[in-house]
Formats: structure tokens, C-alpha cells, sequence
């Protein structure tokens, strides 16, 4: 049967499974007598693998001969989770491998669980980059994104006895969806050092010499867009040692081991995906996984551009350059390196062709996440990169002096060079003077930058120079993919699908909002969702949770500005409450469950200790008697995409609670009020901006604003700071031993009682308490509640990637779609 195989569609089921069984037999080398869960799955991502890798090709040629401007997404992290279910959406054929994989005797959600997730970041800012690539491919927009393809992705989250250990996450064992290139290789240099000497026509010429040779080899993925034929490309890079299997050298003088030893700390660069989302730890390790990534991801862009024969003042045209946060920043001195030490321009026109093509995307306020280089260690990894950015740094501090002659201060103040022991490369402000625009990722947020840490920036560039683009997500992953039933019960009212295409459509569900039949599916479905998170709650952790509680979850990095710590208090001071009651008293209680779950940094033991204590409260509530279903807390292990597939469209409640002015933006907020929860939030990042579009009636807002936080971290020190009395309560309950040994939790009671409560938790728990009563009281009256999701649902449609995409098109690319031709 499986000569039938063709590179056409495949159009019937029969066809469809003879291509599965092909590559069973031939491409894995696999007897059908043992086709397993595993090999069914490798067998069916391999066909849709033929499918998309046609019309990749395709894309990419008609790219290349159109004479038109490309975006290049230069991002350390791409969150993309699993490829196949994406796949089968995006070519459409997902019913016929359904009933495929039937008759092979298998259930498409069994071998879509196959599959592992490709965890190549950390969150919002990996899983942001995701988004983008699925909309620029749907959308038509000519892009790549650029990564580096780790052998570990973000570890995996165990809990041992209520405590976080990880476990290396080494994905690669069978990766259908990348290509290797081994004829697509850069050669990239370290160390060494700079020699100057003059040209024939007495100009000076900047040489770097010496040092060590890594080698990038690319790996290509491709990225489908739904209903269209454009499939672009992510390209990873891998480092290898650069004089092929071993160093002859070395070999020969019987060396052996150090030849191997060398090899393997060339492999090193791209072993591992640091797992720090908010800590700048300032390894040399990651600034080499930095320049390495830039360097081949420039190399390869530049080489295209000169395939097209254009004239370096076409350059901006042709190219535009996004930079994801600080991490690529390296790419700014490289391209000038390129320019004018390899292609010898002069200084202004290569940095006006630098500043050009480079836009920088700003995702957080916070100094502790904000990247300085040491100086000396930049000296010695990359010399030539240290002396440009000092000259960078010149020009742009001569520049300041010349159009600001008596604000003398301000030098220092906007400087590239943080003059401490050692002197620091302040990456930030390098991104800010090589780029022609910067963004931040909601409106908040974007105007905080303007006054806090790029205030000085916007007065010598003007205002023009920031925007805000408020990040999105994609329908197509997080309503369609993970609320299948959702998504049907929506096309059929709107008639067909289009709204995966235009979220703005959603607007006309409104319309139903008192439609019998659609408010009993609509909630039929979240009762559905609700049911099958508890049964993995049931499976996994062996917790029994009734699916008509209020399912209350908070699923983010674990982190102290995100205040999992004032969740887990006000539990605990539901706890007491409870316990305070009469049993008759209780049954009149709204039941919940809390759900957590999310990483926390390796090193950062301040948020092991919350997850600690979430686990030890866990273990006590859900084992009183006394308390039943009325409350239960559930910490869910190893948070990913693909579990957020399965937990978001299960929530009634989700928490977004950061301390004010904290939260660039948030994302996952989206993605529950899309999936018909609403939200309990500070007004911080989207939260705001869900606000606008839902309605100040549709989401439960607490706690300070953004514009009192300093006064009241001012107050801590020096005014008389008053700890709130039910959270004094909360700490007594833990402190006399009821979750356990005290001690471990004192330095998380310390850092609110003792150490000026940074976060704000004692200042803003009164008015979270108040909420949750609130919320408690609002959902005992189900028809109130479902008319608040429902609407919310239907006011979602700004938060769709595509808006965002097109915006960033518009005002920071100016890039145009390039859409397939109709029979192409
Ligand atoms: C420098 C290094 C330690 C570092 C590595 C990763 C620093 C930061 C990060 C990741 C940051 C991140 O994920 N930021 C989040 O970006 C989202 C997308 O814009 C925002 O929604 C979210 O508020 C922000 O915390």
C-alpha cells in the first residue's frame, strides 16, 4: 500500500495511513508488529512533516526572488511546545489522520501526548517569540527566527517531598521536526586579540587576530501558517569544534583525550538553556552563547543580502532586525564590525545602516534582570566588540554634550559604561542608541520606560523614538488547539472559523449572550475542561477535587514580584477561617481549589520556599477531615505549554497579582479570558488593558497602583510600618507549626515582617481577601457568572498576535505581507 505515497495531499484516510506505515517500515526501520504509541506518533508527524517541508521550500524560493524587506526575530528562547497538533491544524487534515490513526488502533490525543514539548526558553518572553513566529507565517510576512538549538531545554520540575529538584531536559532522542544543515556552518572566533595598521591609502584598519574557533552549523524548523501556504523558517544554530572530528594537531602528538576535551567544550556553548528569567548572573558562558548566536545569526543575514547584489544603503530595506530584550544585543557592535572592518564603510554610514535596521523590545523594569557585561571579561571574549562599543559610547556621549551642554550629570548618568568595580557594558542603553525604535509590551508598561530607567533617553531623542506594542497570543494554539469544543461551539454561531484569522469577530458572540442553547454549551464545555484537569489532578497527584468547586489557578515562574506567596497567605487564611466555623457555617462556603504550578530559577531560593510551602499547606487542607471539598490546594508539577494547554481552559478564576508596575504585560492572562475565566488582578501590565476591552465589571481589580508603590516601600523604612492583621494571623498559624517545622518558612515571613515587605504583600492583603469574597459571592449566582465570561470572551479580540504582528510591521519594521499566489 505504501507505494501509493505521494507529495500531494493526502486526501483519504487510506492514504494517509500507508504514508504512516512507510515510514514506520522504512524511515524508522520498525517492524508493524511493534508499532507502539511511539512509533505511531513518529510515523504521523513524518507525514505531516512531508506535507509542510513542500510548501516550506516553496516559500522560501518565492521569498528569495521577491525584492522585498525580511524580518529577522532574534530570540534566545522559543517556547514553541509540541509541532504536530499545530501541523495537522495549519495543513488541515486533521480529521482524515484522526480517522487514520483509528484504524491503526490508536486515539489521536494519545499520540499527540507523544510528543515532547520543545522548551527551548523560559516563559513569557520564549513563549511571546512562539506566538510571533505563528502569526508572521499566518499573516504572510517574509521572517525567521534565529535561536540556538539546546541539547536541554528548561529543566524539568519534579517535587520531591513538597520541594522543587530538576531533572535535565534532553529533548533531542527523536526530533522529526528539524533539519540539519551541515553545508549551512559559520566559523565564529573568541578571544584573540586587535592589531591596527594602515591601508595603502593610509587608512586605519582594525584586524582581529587569534584566539579559538567555534563552528555554528544551522538546523532549520519549519513554522506553518494557518490557512495559507506560507511556512517560514526558525533556524537554530548548534556549536561544534571547528576542525572537524578532532584536532589533527593534538591527535597526532597523541593527545588524545585533550582533542576530545576540546571538541566537547565547543559543544558546551549550545548544551544548555539558562533557566534564570529574572536574575542577570553575568556568566561568561552565557555573554559566549550570546556573541555565538548573534555572530552566525549576522553572518547568515548579510550573506543573503549580498547574494542580491544591492548596495549597502539598501541594507535597512531589505532587512529589519528585531531584538527580543537585551539578550541579542551583541548583534548591534558585530554588524558595525562587519561593516566596517569586512566591507570597509566608514563609521557614519555603517552606523546609520545599524541603527536602521535595529528595533529593541524592552520586557522588563526590573534593575535586577537588567544585563551589564563586565568590561574585562567583554576585553577578553571579544576585543574588537569592546573597542567599538567604546567608540559607540564616544560618539553618543559627544552628541549629548554638544545638544545638552549644561546638563553635565547626565553623562554619567547615560553612559554605555557603568563606571563600578569593574566597570559593566550597560546592554540596555546600547539597545536603546542602536536601534530606531524601542517598544515595551503594554501600554503600563511602555510608559514606565519613558520615565524610570530610559527617562534621560527620551529627552535626548524625543519621544518618537518609544512606542508601546501590547504583546498578544495566538488563537490558533490557545483557543482552537487547547479548546477544541470552545472553538467549535464559537464557529458555529459565527458561522465558520474565520475569527482563527480575525479575532475581532468575537465581537458578534455578544449577540448570544442570552442565548439559551449557547449559555448551556458554553458552559457545558468549562465543566468538561474543569472535569478533565481533575482527573489529572486525580491521576497525577492523587488528589480528589470536585469539578464543581470554583477552580482558582495561578500558573506562571514562580517569582516574589508575581506574589505566589500572597495567594498561598490568603489560603491560609481561608484555612483558619474555616476552621473558625461552625460545620453549618461551612456548608454555606463557596468550595474551591487552588491550583499552582510554575519553575522556579534553580538559584533562587527565596521562590523554592514558597513552592515549599504550597506543598506543605497542600499536604495539610486537602488531609482535614473537617474542611472536605471545600477547600483543596493543588501545586501541579513541572508547568509547560503543553500542560497549559490542558490547565488554561480549565480555570473559573486565574490569578495575575503582581506587585503594581512589576508585570511588563503577562500573556497567559489573555489566554484565560479567552478561554472563558476571568481574572483577579493587580492593575499592572495587560491587566489593564483587559480591562478596557472586558469592562471594569468583568474582572476583579485589587490592591495599589503603580504611581503609590514608592511611597509605600518608603514607608516601610521610615514611617511605622503596620503589618495587616489577618496576615499577622496567617503568620502565627505558621509559625506555631501547623504547616510544619517553622524554620523553613521564616525567611519568607522574614522578608514581609522584618525586611520592608518590598513586594507589597501586607499593604495590598486586605484588599485581595476583600476580592476573593467578592469572587466567592459572584459565583454562587451562575447565570451572573456566565454572563460575565461570555462577554469577556467576546470583547478578547484585541489580544490576538496578528494585531500585535501588524503593528510591529507598521510602525518598527515596515515590512509587507508577501502572500502565496492563489495556484502557487
Ligand atoms: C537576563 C536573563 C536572566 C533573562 C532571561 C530571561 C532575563 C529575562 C528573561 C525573561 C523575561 C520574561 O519572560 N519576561 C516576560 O516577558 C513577557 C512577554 O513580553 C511579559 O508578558 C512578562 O510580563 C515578562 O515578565
Amino acid at each position: 500500500a505504501w507505494r501509493k505515497f505521494s507529495a500531494k495531499e493526502f486526501t483519504t484516510k487510506d492514504q494517509f495511513e500507508s504514508e504512516v506505515v512507510k515510514h514506520i517500515e522504512t524511515t524508522l526501520a520498525r517492524s508493524l508488529f511493534n508499532c507502539d504509541e511511539a512509533a505511531a506518533y513518529a510515523g504521523t508527524a513524518l507525514a505531516f512533516r512531508d506535507r509542510l517541508v513542500i510548501e516550506w521550500n516553496r516559500t522560501q524560493q518565492r521569498q528569495t526572488f521577491a525584492d522585498q524587506k525580511r524580518v529577522y526575530y532574534l530570540s534566545l528562547e522559543f517556547l514553541m511546545g509540541r509541532a504536530l497538533d499545530n501541523a495537522m491544524l495549519n495543513v488541515q487534515q486533521k480529521d482524515v489522520a484522526t480517522a487514520g490513526l483509528e484504524d491503526l488502533g490508536f486515539r489521536m490525543e494519545d499520540i499527540i501526548s507523544q510528543e515532547r514539548d520543545a522548551a527551548l526558553g523560559n516563559g513569557g518572553l520564549g513563549r511571546l517569540a512562539a506566538c510571533f513566529l505563528d502569526s508572521l507565517a499566518t499573516l504572510n510576512y517574509p521572517a525567521w527566527g534565529y535561536a540556538l538549538r539546546y541539547r536541554y531545554g528548561i529543566f524539568r520540575q519534579e517535587i520531591v517531598d513538597g520541594y522543587q529538584v530538576e531533572v535535565p531536559d534532553y529533548w533531542l532522542d527523536f526530533n522529526p521536526w528539524e533539519f540539519p544543515r551541515h553545508d549551512v556552518t559559520v566559523d565564529i572566533q573568541f578571544y584573540g586579540e586587535v592589531r591596527k595598521y594602515m591601508d595603502d591609502a593610509g587608512k586605519q584598519i582594525s584586524v582581529w587576530e587569534n584566539g579559538e574557533v567555534v563552528t555554528a552549523v544551522a538546523y532549520d524548523a519549519p513554522i506553518p501558517g494557518y490557512g495559507t501556504k506560507t511556512t517560514n523558517n526558525l533556524r537554530l544554530w548548534s556549536s561544534k569544534a571547528s576542525h572537524g572530528e578532532f584536532d589533527f594537531t593534538k591527535f597526532n602528538s597523541g593527545e588524545y583525550e585533550a582533542s576530545v576535551a576540546d571538541q566537547q567544550r565547543a559543544e558546551t556553548i549550545s548544551a544548555v538553556l539558562y533557566p534564570n528569567d529574572s536574575l542577570d548572573r553575568g556568566k561568561e558562558l552565557r555573554l559566549k552563547q550570546q556573541y555565538f548566536w548573534c555572530a552566525a545569526s549576522l553572518y547568515d543575514i548579510v550573506r543573503r543580502f549580498k547574494k542580491s547584489g544591492k548596495a549597502w544603503k539598501d541594507f535597512s530595506n531589505q532587512v529589519a532586525i528585531q531584538l527580543n530584550d537585551t539578550h541579542p544585543t551583541l548583534a548591534i557592535p558585530e554588524l558595525m564590525r562587519i561593516l566596517i572592518d569586512q566591507e570597509g564603510l566608514e563609521w557614519d554610514e555603517a552606523w546609520s545602516i545599524t541603527q536602521a535596521t535595529f528595533g529593541y523590545t524592552n520586557h522588563t523594569v526590573l534593575p535586577e534582570a537588567l544585563e551589564k557585561w563586565s568590561v574585562p571579561l567583554v576585553q577578553q571574549l571579544l576585543p574588537r566588540h569592546l573597542q567599538i562599543i567604546y567608540d559607540i559610547n564616544l560618539q553618543f556621549l559627544q552628541y549629548v554634550q554638544r545638544n545638552f551642554p549644561k546638563e553635565r550629570e547626565m553623562l554619567g548618568r547615560v553612559s554605555i559604561i557603568e563606571e563600578s568595580e569593574p566597570k559593566r557594558v550597560r546592554m540596555a542603553y546600547l539597545a536603546v542608541i542602536g536601534s530606531h525604535k524601542v517598544n515595551g509590551v503594554a501600554e503600563l508598561h511602555s510608559d514606565l520606560i519613558k520615565t524610570t530607567i530610559f527617562r534621560d533617553f527620551v529627552k535626548i531623542y524625543g519621544p518618537d523614538k518609544f512606542t508601546n506594542v501590547t504583546n498578544g497570543i495566538t488563537p490558533r494554539r490557545w483557543l482552537h488547539q487547547a479548546n477544541p469544543r470552545l472553538s467549535e461551539l464559537i464557529a458555529a454561531k459565527l458561522g465558520g472559523y474565520d475569527f482563527l484569522k480575525d479575532l475581532n469577530l468575537l465581537s458578534k458572540l455578544e449577540a448570544f449572550v442570552d442565548d439559551k442553547e449557547f449559555r448551556k454549551e458554553f458552559q457545558e464545555i468549562k465543566y468538561a475542561n474543569k472535569v478533565r484537569l481533575a482527573k489529572y489532578t486525580k491521576d497525577v497527584h492523587g488528589i480528589s477535587v470536585n469539578p464543581n468547586s470554583l477552580f482558582d489557578i495561578q500558573v506562571k515562574r514562580m517569582h516574589e514580584y508575581k506574589r505566589q506567596q500572597l495567594n498561598i497567605f490568603g489560603v491560609i487564611h481561608r484555612y483558619l477561617e474555616l476552621k473558625s466555623m461552625t460545620p453549618d457555617q461551612r456548608k454555606k462556603v463557596q468550595p474551591r481549589v487552588f491550583f499552582f504550578g510554575g519553575k522556579a530559577a534553580p538559584g533562587y531560593w527565596m521562590a523554592k520556599m514558597v513552592i515549599h510551602l504550597i506543598n506543605q499547606v497542600g499536604k495539610v487542607v486537602n488531609n482535614d477531615k473537617e474542611i472536605g471539598d471545600v477547600l483543596k490546594v493543588v501545586f501541579l508539577e513541572d508547568y509547560n505549554v503543553s500542560k497549559a494547554e490542558m490547565i488554561v481552559p480549565a480555570s473559573d478564576i486565574s490569578e495575575h497579582i503582581s506587585t503594581a508596575g512589576t508585570e511588563a504585560s503577562g500573556t497567559s492572562n489573555m489566554k484565560f479570558v479567552l478561554n472563558g475565566g476571568l481574572l483577579i488582578g493587580t492593575c499592572d501590565g495587560a491587566n489593564i488593558e483587559i480591562t478596557r476591552e472586558v469592562g471594569e465589571d468583568n474582572i476583579f481589580l485589587f490592591g495599589n497602583l503603580s504611581e503609590d508603590v514608592d511611597d509605600l516601600r518608603h514607608q516601610h523604612f521610615y514611617g511605622d510600618y503596620v503589618l495587616d492583621p489577618m496576615l499577622a494571623a496567617v503568620f502565627a498559624s505558621i509559625r506555631s507549626g501547623t504547616f510544619g517545622d517553622a524554620g523553613q518558612f521564616s525567611a519568607l515571613v522574614d522578608s514581609i515582617v522584618d525586611h520592608g515587605d518590598y513586594y507589597l504583600v501586607s499593604d495590598d492583603f486586605k484588599s485581595y481577601v476583600d476580592t476573593q469574597k467578592l469572587i466567592d459571592e459572584t459565583y454562587k449566582d451562575q447565570e451572573v457568572w456566565l454572563t460575565k465570561t461570555i462577554t469577556a470572551v467576546s470583547r478578547m479580540g484585541f489580544f490576538s498576535s496578528d494585531r500585535c504582528i501588524d503593528e510591529y510591521a507598521e510602525m518598527i519594521w515596515n515590512v509587507e505581507p508577501l502572500p502565496p499566489q492563489q495556484n502557487g
